[in-house]
């Protein structure tokens, strides 16, 4: 009986029961490829590699502020979130860390944590500080801001929680600190731009002289929300030139759904990579702004778009490595299962990286060269519209997770099994 089995055990069984089909497709895929002059093994590999972490907000349902719709069996504790993210790896082997949100995941005892964690095959990716809301300790309110904030005591209070945060990732094993803030101004006036900037890059330079020399600043910006008319970092030149002024240590964080409609994102990423400084990066799909919905369901050929701009730096050796990115889904959900939807985001992550693997840039670089405008068009689209996922299918096969990990789910019930665990009200803590 299945109760009886473990899940990697569970997983191999399945996995048998789909194997002939499967080999079928990427024999098919490879002897396609193959006249192309493509190898598929090196790309088989590169995304076996491929890790990207889970946010522990993701893990729950997020809703919207019109409301909420729980799902059941949702995480109560970080360690219920380590153990719903080891589960998800366990099913697509592409999620091997999480990232904290503090204090949405606070904990008496992290380096218990760490070892749950260790014991469950989990690491620990950036930790996120928060001083966009106010939490029940502390003193000062960040209504008006927090890093920028006009009072030196406001400040002092949100650069020690930064502090704070990495000290607790350096508990977990963490190694990089992500300060989105929320800081800015809703009416014209409000603030004075000068030295609200001001105010953020010394309030950073504390926070930068407190980090550990083998850890990495990524700091995010976002054009509105919760402020409407200005927002202190609202675009990656503002994030860059705070970088800059940091030290080599500072990076930035890219969020697909920090952007106002239209932006040239894959132009952005070829920017920041080029010169070493892209960090971060989360993925989410949006329609309008931070939808934070499933990324790669409505804009895969952006996504595609970017992929090809961080493989084309690789191949071209610009400082900036794909292993060196914190990769983070950072969505919210409201009409999903939080777990299939991660499955979901994943594969579309997996799938716009492939195709971007599929690229001959030695040909792309010569048509480049050449002015070949449609040629240069050609080959990208030829790679996007080849069907990859007998490939990504296949790396998930070899890092020993399951060809289908959305059926397996459902097949083998494991929401259920998570509701008569954790309660049919069980709430995800956080947002
Ligand atoms: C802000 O919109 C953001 O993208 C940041 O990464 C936050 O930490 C996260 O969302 C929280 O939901
Ligand atoms: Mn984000
Ligand atoms: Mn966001």
């Amino acid at each position: 009986p299945s109760e009886m089995m473990t899940t990697p055990e569970l997983i191999a069984q399945t996995n048998q029961s789909l194997l002939a089909d499967h080999q079928h497709q990427l024999y098919h895929l490879q002897e396609i490829l193959a006249k192309k002059q493509i190898d598929i093994e090196p790309v088989i590999q590169k995304l076996q590699a491929f890790q990207v972490s889970v946010p522990s907000w993701a893990l729950g349902t997020g809703g919207t502020r019109f409301g909420r719709f729980p799902i059941g069996g949702e995480p109560r504790s970080i360690e219920e979130k380590i153990a719903d993210t080891s589960l998800l790896h366990q099913l697509t082997g592409s999620n091997n860390a999480i990232s904290l949100h503090i204090p949405w995941d606070t904990s008496l005892d992290y380096s218990a944590v760490r070892q749950f964690a260790h014991s469950r095959g989990i690491k620990f990716d950036a930790i996120n500080s928060n001083t966009f809301q106010d939490h029940p300790q502390q003193v000062y309110s960040y209504k008006y801001g927090s890093l920028s904030h006009t009072k030196a005591e406001v400040r002092r209070q949100a650069i020690e929680h930064n502090c704070e945060v990495i000290n607790i990732g350096q508990q977990l094993g963490s190694k990089a600190l992500t300060t989105w803030l929320g800081d800015g101004a809703n009416f014209p006036g409000q603030n004075n731009f000068r030295k609200a900037y001001e105010r953020t890059a010394e309030s950073l330079q504390e926070i930068y002289r407190y980090l550990p020399t083998h850890w990495q600043m990524l700091i995010e910006y976002k054009p509105y929300e919760p402020n409407f008319y200005s927002m202190v970092i609202p675009d990656w030149g503002t994030a860059l030139l705070l970088a800059q002024q940091l030290g080599d240590q500072a990076q930035v964080l890219v969020d697909l759904g920090h952007h106002l409609p239209n932006t040239n994102i894959e132009q952005i990423i070829a920017r920041l990579a080029g010169i070493g400084r892209l960090g971060g990066f989360h993925f989410n799909g949006s329609s309008y702004g931070d939808d934070d919905l499933t990324t790669g369901a409505l804009k895969p050929y952006r996504l595609f778009l970017i992929f090809q701009e961080l493989v084309n730096a690789m191949w071209s050796d610009a400082p900036t490595n794909a292993s060196d990115i914190a990769w983070m889904i950072d969505a919210s959900h409201n009409t999903k299962d939080p777990i299939e939807d991660l499955m979901q985001a994943t594969e579309g992550i997996l799938i716009e990286y492939a195709h971007a693997l599929l690229i001959d840039q030695k040909m792309l670089e010569y048509m480049q060269e050449e002015n070949e405008v449609v040629q240069a068009q050609e080959i990208l689209q030829a790679a996007f519209r080849v069907d990859v996922r007998p490939l990504v299918a296949e790396a998930r096969f070899r890092n020993k997770a399951c060809i289908d990990p959305l059926t397996f789910f459902r097949a083998q019930r494991i929401r259920a099994a998570l509701i008569e665990k954790r309660g049919v009200a069980s709430r995800a803590t956080g947002l």
